[in-house]
Parts: C-alpha cells; structure tokens; sequence
C-alpha cells in the first residue's frame, strides 16, 4: 500500500468484525479509471452483481443514498448504500452500508486508485470492515466478501482498459 493510502485502509475493527483490502492493476491511466469508479450513482457498470441502483437521496456529494438490487443466487437482494468519501483530487471513494437484505452489516469500504510505480497503469486498492454474520467466521466472511471485492476490480479492470483501446483508436 503507497504511504498516501495507508490513513485511507486504516479501519477500526470490532471484535465481531472482518476486515481485508483487494487490490487490482489496470493498464489504464488513473483518469479512466476514476471516470468509471467515481459514479455512485451508476454501479451496474463494473459491479456485474448490481441489477439495478436509484439513487433515493442526496445531491450525488457525501450523504447521497443508493438502493443497489443485485442478481438471484446471493445470500441477498438489496443493499442501502451511503456514499461517504468523494475526493475527486486524491481518487478516494468510500461508502457505507445502511441498510437492505443481506448479511453484510456495518460494512463499509474505501476504493484509492494510485499511479502504478512502473509507468503508466493504475493500482487499485479497495479495503472494507464488515460484521461477521451470526454462523459464519471471520475467514468464511473475508473470502466471501474478497471474492466480490475481487470480481468487481476486475470487471473495472477490463472496462477501464477497453475505454483506453476505444480512444487510442479514435485519436490515430
Ligand atoms: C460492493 C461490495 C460488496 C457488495 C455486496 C461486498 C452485495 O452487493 C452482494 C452480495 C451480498 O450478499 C451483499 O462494492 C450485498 O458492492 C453482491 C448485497 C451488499
């Protein structure tokens, strides 16, 4: 984790609680990566789990609230969502969980895009803090969250790098 993230995916953990950081490199400028990771109000992009989002409160700044449905087959069907950092200059974003039908309690993540130290590309890294549900144990509850974590990186992985093809090809 650079020095400048460090403060970032420092969380205070519960007893109960799991707590972990997935980080992804993406042949993108950070600028494309931002462009695709800052829209609060638009998941679905890169979050293949989101069937569909609202946003049901807020002007799009800190206390904007999402309500995400998500695909049949998880152990949920909705998630309230309360964006909690947007740093457009540091590329932060964080939100938290507040509400809906899963059993994610009291989650709440951090996503830092930084400048890869060989050249051009991005590193992401992505940190959250979450409950761990009655019945399940801390490492049930951070490979399931990871597993998430992880495909939603990835996913933006492949979408900010096509964005970056597309325009390199309207520009020559
Ligand atoms: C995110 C991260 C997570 C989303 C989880 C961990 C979730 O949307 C899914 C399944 C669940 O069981 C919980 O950045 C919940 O979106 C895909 C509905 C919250």
């Amino acid at each position: 984790v650079p020095d400048d993230a460090v403060h970032y995916h420092t969380h205070a953990v519960g007893p109960d609680q799991s707590c972990s950081a997935v980080s992804q490199a993406v042949s993108a400028p950070v600028s494309t990566v931002w462009s695709v990771v800052r829209r609060f109000d638009n998941p679905q992009v890169y979050k293949n789990f989101v069937k569909s989002c609202q946003v049901i409160g807020g002007d799009g700044n800190v206390g904007t609230l999402r309500e995400v449905h998500v695909v049949s087959g998880l152990p949920a069907a909705s998630s309230t969502e309360r964006l909690e950092i947007l740093d457009d200059e540091r590329h932060i974003i964080s939100f938290s969980i507040v509400g809906g039908e899963h059993r994610l309690n009291n989650y709440r993540s951090v996503t830092t895009l930084h400048q890869s130290p060989a050249g051009s590309g991005t590193v992401v890294i992505e940190s959250y803090v979450v409950d761990v549900p009655p019945g399940n144990t801390k490492e049930e509850t951070c490979v399931f969250v990871d597993t998430i974590v992880r495909c939603n990186l990835q996913s933006l992985a492949r979408i900010a790098e096509d964005l970056t093809k597309t325009s390199n090809c309207k520009s020559s």
